[in-house]
């Protein structure tokens, strides 16, 4: 048996990733793959732990760093015992988020040198790369405005200033890498997921 397909979804906050997921995974499944969906941070047990660490509102400052090395020490312990095993053994992987939004949100977001966080990519994913990288693009405004009533995580209750920055630093990404893919997530709903759907038999058929 071949090995998998590794495919992530991007984007800032409330863009629609979770709503999408779904979906996908019904059209890679449809095309008669066994999928196994995850999420970062998180994906395990332990990984899960670690996000919750990370989410949680709290009085004391979270330092830069220690947040960058959280978010390896969760998709190391993914990599190792949920995405590789999985392809290894022929599945496909679509997972809400990978190491694209480490460079968006603490590189871009929070300033960290990329070349730092390229170091920590190839220790902990040695030479592990997702095959399609979907980028749902929405204007901050937009995206604020679709999870204005929800309970906000630390994430989310940072300023308009650092999601420019975050998806600024996506956008530059993915003119630099033809892996990922930006669709615009503004429209409509069955548009966005229309277009999701044509992305997707286009990845599909190249992949078969
Ligand atoms: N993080 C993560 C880092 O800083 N570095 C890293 O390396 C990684 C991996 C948690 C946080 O961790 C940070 C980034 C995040 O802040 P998360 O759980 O993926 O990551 O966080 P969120 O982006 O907050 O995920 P959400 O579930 O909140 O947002 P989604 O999944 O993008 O949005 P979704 O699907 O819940 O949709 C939001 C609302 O919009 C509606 C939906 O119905 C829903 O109500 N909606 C639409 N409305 C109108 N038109 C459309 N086209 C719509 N699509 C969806």
């Amino acid at each position: 048996m071949g090995q998998g397909k590794f495919i992530t979804l991007e984007g800032t906050e409330g863009v629609g990733k979770t709503t999408n997921l779904e979906l996908i995974r019904d059209e890679v499944a449809g095309a008669g793959h066994s999928v196994v969906t995850t999420r970062e941070p998180g994906g395990t047990p332990l990984a899960e732990e670690i996000r919750e660490l990370l989410l949680a509102v709290r009085e004391e400052p979270v330092s830069e760093t220690t947040e960058l090395l959280l978010m390896f020490a969760a998709r190391a312990q993914h990599v190792a015992t949920v995405i590789r095993p999985a392809l290894e053994a022929g599945q496909w992987v679509v997972c809400d988020r990978f190491t694209d939004a480490t460079y968006a949100y603490q590189g871009g977001g929070r300033g960290l040198d990329a070349e730092v966080i390229h170091t920590l990519e190839n220790i902990v994913q040695c030479g592990l790369q997702p095959d399609l990288t979907i980028f749902l693009d929405v204007s901050v405004e937009t995206a604020a405005r679709r999870i204005a009533e929800r309970n906000h995580d630390r994430f989310e209750r940072e300023q308009v200033a650092f999601f420019e920055r975050v998806r600024t630093a996506y956008l530059e990404r993915a003119a630099n890498h033809p892996r990922i893919r930006v669709v615009d997530a503004s429209v409509e709903l069955d548009q966005v997921q229309g277009n999701l759907r044509e992305l997707l038999a286009q990845f599909l058929s190249e992949s078969s």
